[in-house]
């Protein structure tokens, strides 16, 4: 909780503008780094310098010598902080005494500084030198009866160096079990789309919004979580491109947004409307809206007009027919009560769509969060191959990802389902068997924990424990294990919620330069559409005890393979190794990665569908069914309300760097339910009124969160929305999304109690 009174107050400006360059210089003083911050954010997204810490949006072209935003600015700062977690912190606090702090608090310590080891006699972190760390873990994942009883988790702040490698040691040591961040985020991009496109990947460049005349953005709240982006939107919206946005949360900057990097708009408070249409769509109304837009387009072509790019879906596609006859059972009443939409505004974005010859589709966790998130992202494809909105300039799909390298990661082989040919290339390249049984993601892994099968978990980066689902449980789960690893920058609540024996092995950060005995290294970054870019840190780290990531992982494989032929020594000298061998396994995409790499702009990976190639197993592209309007299990209850976990302007995922949420006018608190105030008033409740939330599932198990003040809010009604982490507790570990493990984390049914 915050100490400061919480307010609530309706925001009338455009986002963007003064408050995000008021916002950006308090939070560079709050962290003391004004004069660092500043000059980091001078390199930062440029050629030689290092890429944004934050979201996985592309740097526009080197255009703009300031190229960040408010937010970027934010994961910077609070990278670069002056404050230090050191051994005489953690000599002053037990484990649990850390575990009644919050998660703000915990972050607000600073940057952590040298190895430590769980001592359970004094319930304390101690000191522990790297030498005797790595032979914890070789110990304790030689000691295993089966490879298969470790979790290695991936966050994707990971570089493609890392990561590559950190793929390769665990099946050097025998398994596939890679949970991933992306595992709760675009999995369903990634498993969803192969299928329909034969990539899970988007097919848009930066260059296509130039091109674009229509873009769809669905369930992305783009000037919180990927505000570069708005550069684009803005771009776009002056040029007179339609923008439709779909969204339960009418989002301030998709409604109005100033451009900080615009002097003139800066200066006469000017700002630049968004969306030519709002779409205040309930929480997974999404199917019947794409199924609304479809409809018209049926409509129109058995009236005899030509709607569909009939050349283009002859071509290249497989399925219309089956397509149009499914979308035809749906009646307009059906569509209506579905989305919650009215006939009309589906009729006027359809008109939009049909109109435009080059589309954008852009769209965030408000699609792939629901148990259908990988087929409803199918629906996606559909709607844009009957336009034959692939393979030309300004179209595609375009999936915003979430961190700056959770692409990348999964590109250099973090996948626990990992092809074939991938095995096949890792068996020639370095000379040994890989796994080829699939491994768990996250939610199997969590399960593995729970019924004792896992012994070990490794997490490179991120904060697994507060990301997943069933907080509770979850807890229960880790607290099982044998040993537990965080390998991470900042102090968080897996370094406390803990194994019998726990590491916690700080990292250099993204803005920190590598000095080797090779000279200085840099890694490398994918971004959402498919550059790669080099990333060169310019500050001191944190503290001399630190080490890289990519050191860190041959160590680990070292102590672990001690007979192993791989040369990790040689690795963590010199980066260029690594590429090279990046390149020998991805021979199709990474041929003279250390030559490609040399261009400052970065090169792009091949995108087949951007040409007209769809690497299915029918070599087309396919039109595939999700029968019916629901992309969640339906529930009978009447009081249910859907809730979707969201994230508020002020934290990047479990890092909480406020209690504010400026665009939705919330100040200090961030326990509150955002309700439509007819779903309030008919639960008898008073506005601000306190209540707790449980989630209504068959399970048996309680889930419930107390303490929430309830926001009058434009909700659509049956729609409610509050922030993760505080509100995972209540989303159960069994309600995912089966095609692709992810959490169906936008849709939790849920009933609201008076307290
Ligand atoms: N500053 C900052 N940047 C970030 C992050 C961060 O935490 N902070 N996180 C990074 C990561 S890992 C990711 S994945 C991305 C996340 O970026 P987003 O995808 O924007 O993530 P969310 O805030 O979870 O919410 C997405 C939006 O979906 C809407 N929504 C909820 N339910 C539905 C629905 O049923 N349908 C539709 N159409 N919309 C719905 C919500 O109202 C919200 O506006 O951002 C990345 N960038
Ligand atoms: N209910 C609900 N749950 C969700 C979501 C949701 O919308 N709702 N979103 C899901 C999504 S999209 C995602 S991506 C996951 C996020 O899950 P994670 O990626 O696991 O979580 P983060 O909060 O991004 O991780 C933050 C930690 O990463 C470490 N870190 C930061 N920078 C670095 C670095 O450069 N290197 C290393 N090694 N460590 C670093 C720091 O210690 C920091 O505390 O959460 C998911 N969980
Ligand atoms: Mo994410």
């Amino acid at each position: 909780m915050s100490d400061k009174k919480a307010e609530y107050k309706t925001y009338h400006h455009p986002a963007g503008g003064w408050g995000a360059a008021a916002a950006t210089a308090k939070v560079l003083l709050e962290q003391s780094v004004v004069t660092k911050g500043s000059r980091a954010l001078l390199a930062m997204n440029q050629p030689g310098g290092f890429k944004c810490p934050s979201c996985a949006f592309p740097d526009a072209d080197c255009k703009k010598t300031l190229e960040f935003c408010e937010n970027g600015a934010k994961a910077l700062a609070h990278e670069a902080t002056k404050f230090r977690v050191t051994r005489d912190f953690f000599s002053k606090h037990t484990v649990s005494e850390l575990m009644e702090q919050s998660d703000y608090w915990l972050e607000m310590q600073g940057r952590l500084t040298e190895p430590m080891r769980y001592d359970a006699a004094t319930d304390k972190y101690v000191p522990c030198d790297w030498d005797t760390a790595f032979a914890t873990i070789g110990k304790h994942l030689r000691s295993l009866e089966s490879p298969h009883q470790a979790e290695f988790y991936t966050s994707g702040r990971t570089p493609n160096e890392a990561a590559f490698l950190y793929a390769i040691f665990i099946r050097a040591f025998g398994t596939n079990n890679f949970p991933d961040c992306s595992n709760m985020c675009h999995e369903p991009t990634s498993r969803g789309l192969p299928p329909a496109i034969g990539v899970g990947k988007g097919t848009v460049i930066l260059e296509d919004f130039e091109h674009a005349e229509a873009i769809f953005v669905i369930g992305q709240n783009t000037g919180t979580n990927s505000p570069r982006m708005m550069t684009n939107l803005v771009e776009a919206r002056k040029r007179g491109v339609p923008i439709v946005a779909v969204n339960p949360m009418p989002e301030r900057a998709l409604i109005r947004f100033t451009e900080p990097q615009d002097m003139i708009q800066m200066a006469t408070f000017g700002s630049t409307p968004i969306a030519s249409e709002f779409v205040h769509m309930k929480i997974g109304g999404d199917l019947a809206f794409l199924k609304g837009i479809m409809r018209v387009m049926f409509e129109r072509e058995a009236k005899g007009e030509t709607i569909l790019d009939h050349e283009f879906i002859a071509k290249h596609t497989v399925g219309l027919d089956a397509i149009r006859d499914e979308v035809m059972t749906h009646d307009w009443p059906e569509l209506v009560k579905a989305s919650g939409l009215d006939e009309d505004q589906i009729r006027r974005c359809a008109e939009i769509y049909i109109r435009s010859r080059a589309t954008m589709i852009c769209y965030g966790m408000g699609l792939t969060q629901h148990q259908d998130g990988s087929r409803l992202l199918q629906q996606v494809a559909n709607l844009l191959l009957l336009k034959g909105n692939f393979g030309k300039p300004g179209a595609g799909i375009s999936p915003i990802r979430g961190h700056s390298n959770v692409q990348g990661d999964r590109t250099v082989g973090i996948d626990e389902k990992p092809t074939q040919e991938y095995l096949d290339q890792v068996r020639d390249v370095f000379g040994f068997e890989p796994p080829r049984e699939h491994g768990h993601h996250t939610v199997e892994s969590v399960e593995a924990m729970e019924n004792g099968t896992a012994k070990v978990f490794i997490g490179m980066g991120g904060n697994f424990v507060r990301a997943i689902p069933d907080t509770e449980r979850s807890y229960a789960a880790m607290s099982k294990l044998a040993l537990t690893v965080g390998i991470t920058t900042k102090l968080n609540r897996g370094h406390l919620v803990h194994g019998k024996e726990a590491l916690i092995l700080p990292v250099i950060a993204r803005s920190e330069w590598i000095r080797t005995s090779a000279g200085e290294q840099f890694v490398t970054i994918e971004d959402s559409m498919s550059n790669v870019t080099a990333s060169r840190g310019v500050l001191t780290p944190a503290s001399e005890h630190l080490k890289p990531e990519v050191e860190i992982v041959c160590r680990m494989a070292m102590a672990t393979l001690p007979d192993s032929k791989i040369p990790w020594a040689s690795y963590i000298e010199d980066y260029n190794l690594i590429r090279d061998k990046i390149a020998a396994v991805y021979p199709e995409i990474y041929t003279d990665f250390n030559e490609k790499i040399k261009n400052p702009k970065g090169f792009h990976l091949d995108v087949p569908p951007r040409r007209l190639v769809w690497p299915t197993p029918n070599g087309k592209a396919n039109f595939l069914l999700l029968p019916g309007l629901e992309v969640n299990a339906p529930v009978a209850d009447p009081a249910m309300l859907r809730l979707a976990t969201v994230r508020s302007h002020d934290q990047f995922n479990t890092t909480i760097y406020s209690y504010n949420d400026r665009y939705r006018g919330v100040y200090n608190d961030r326990m509150v339910l955002f309700m439509n105030e007819d779903d309030r008033k008919e639960r008898n409740l008073e506005a601000g009124a306190r209540v707790s939330l449980e989630t209504i599932t068959e399970d048996g198990v309680q889930r419930r969160v107390d303490g929430l003040t309830v926001l009058d809010y434009p909700m659509p009604r049956g729609s409610v929305a509050g922030y993760y982490p505080e509100l995972n507790p209540l989303l159960p570990l069994e309600y995912y999304d089966k095609i692709s493990g992810t959490p169906a984390a936008k849709s939790i049914p849920v009933r609201v109690l008076a307290a």
